[in-house]
């Protein structure tokens, strides 16, 4: 058994939940903050037999889509570096972050 932890865009979570229903793929969602644009986004954790962890991916991959995001960035503007003023930075996010680790144990008490 494999656990697979995906972080997605809020905006793909509930595209992926559904895909998720129909596949009769059992899933945990967790909101969670992305520690570079500190927003929000949603972490899936999902345990799954192996020979269904390609079954998986291929999900993720199709219902999670890259997006443009601009964050902020602060730059001085003056040779005495006394005013400084933010500008947008362009960073493209997702489709989605996966890891795939091994399961010691199952336990369902
Ligand atoms: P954030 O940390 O908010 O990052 C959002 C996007 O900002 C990233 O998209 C990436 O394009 C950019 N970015 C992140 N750190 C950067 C840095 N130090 N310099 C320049 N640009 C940077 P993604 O790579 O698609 O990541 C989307 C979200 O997935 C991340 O949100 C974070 O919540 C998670 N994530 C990504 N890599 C991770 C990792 N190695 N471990 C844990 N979580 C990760």
């Amino acid at each position: 058994m494999k656990l697979i932890i995906a972080v997605v865009q809020d905006q793909d979570q509930n595209v992926l939940s559904s895909a998720f229903f129909e596949a009769n793929i059992r899933a945990t969602k967790l909101s969670s903050t992305g520690g570079f644009l500190r927003s929000g986004n949603t972490t899936f954790i999902i345990g799954i037999e192996e020979d269904r962890v390609d079954e998986v991916l291929n999900i993720i991959q199709n219902s999670c889509q890259a997006r443009e995001q601009f964050v902020s960035s602060t730059m001085n503007i003056d040779v005495s570096f006394d005013v400084a003023t933010s500008y947008p930075v362009k960073v493209e996010v997702g489709g989605a972050t996966v890891f795939v680790l091994p399961i010691d144990q199952f336990i369902q008490f």
